[in-house]
């Protein structure tokens, strides 16, 4: 058998190389007799195509931010949340591996749409690019934010003021470098690998969230393999969580220096102090009670459940 597995990023990126160690690994567990064949971004659509893909099983696999489900999967927005997850990257990862949130009641919400997440994962902490240098809410006033497809990301940036405008990753660096829009968000590894340091000055460590992807099958071609199929997907998946944090870990920190010593491209790097994040923290939190009333299709109990289960790994 040969299985499509699309990632929304390119060579040598997180996500594409966990779908070529991914493929790599269910080749050697099954001796061959699988095949797991990794799609690159670009040449299926954009992320909500590749999404439509997944659902309508064009491809039986793939990596799939909860941005990109913002207008049909609503608690998967969650992620869109700022200062929710802990500071620090790792806690954040084991709360992913580990929240029944997630892992149950979340995964519940996405199979009513034919996606089945087996697993997320952190891609690191996310950083704001800009060419003004973004510092204090302020900043943010009449600012073009780009962000994903997802309601929850667009009010969480109208509450710094920005006006946020959604755009799939593939029209970014030439939105950015024509003024369509004036910044961005993402992790520091994928700032720099999509070049737009090249037509950004700035770059602020806000650490405002995670960017988390899901690994996620086509829940109908998923239930009909059978149970030795499931299994050696699953451990597979689950043996993949520590080898994929080490790899954000190891490109988001050659990347970020990297990007100190690019003298062709000079970055000013800005990091805030608690009391600059503390600012932003005060407008992020009402964006929960948002959630829960304007989003959410659960009265928000997947973030009350959330909530508790981070309390519980910071304490
Ligand atoms: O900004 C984005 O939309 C892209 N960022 C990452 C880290 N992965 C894929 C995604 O499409």
């Amino acid at each position: 058998a040969t299985w499509r597995f699309v990632t929304e990023e390119v060579q040598g990126q997180v996500q594409y190389v966990y779908a070529e160690e991914f493929a790599k690994r269910i080749s050697e567990k099954t001796d061959g007799k699988i095949t797991v064949e990794p799609y690159e971004y670009g040449g299926l659509g954009t992320e909500t195509d590749q999404v439509a893909a997944l659902q309508g099983g064009a491809v039986e696999l793939a990596v799939m931010s909860p941005g990109f489900t913002g207008n049909m999967v609503m608690e998967g927005q969650i992620f869109a949340l700022h200062f929710l997850f802990p500071d620090s990257v790792e806690k954040t990862q084991e709360i992913l591996n580990t929240s029944e949130a997630l892992n149950v009641d979340l995964v519940k919400q996405y199979e009513t749409h034919g996606i089945t997440p087996l697993a997320f994962w952190t891609e690191g902490a996310m950083a704001w690019s800009s060419n003004k240098g973004l510092r204090e809410p302020a900043d943010f006033d009449g600012f073009n934010m780009r962000i994903q497809e997802s309601p929850l990301m667009q009010e969480s940036y109208k509450a710094y003021g920005a006006s946020p405008q959604a755009l799939p990753w593939g029209e970014l660096y030439t939105a950015l470098d024509r003024g369509t829009v004036d910044g961005q968000e993402n992790p520091v590894f994928f700032i720099y690998d999509a070049a737009f340091n090249e037509v950004q000055d700035t770059v602020t460590l806000s650490n405002h969230n995670n960017y988390v992807a899901m690994t996620t099958v086509n829940t109908d071609w998923y239930n009909s393999q059978p149970e030795n199929v499931q299994n050696v997907i699953s451990e597979t998946v689950d043996e993949m969580q520590d080898w994929v944090y080490d790899e954000q870990d190891r490109q988001n920190t050659e990347y970020a220096e990297a990007m100190e010593n690019d003298t062709d491209n000079p970055t000013e790097i800005i990091e805030l102090t608690e009391e600059q994040r503390e600012e932003f923290r005060k407008l992020a939190l009402p964006i929960r009670d948002y959630y829960r009333e304007n989003i959410s299709t659960v009265d928000g109990a997947i973030l009350d459940k959330l909530e508790e289960e981070i309390s519980a790994v910071t304490e």
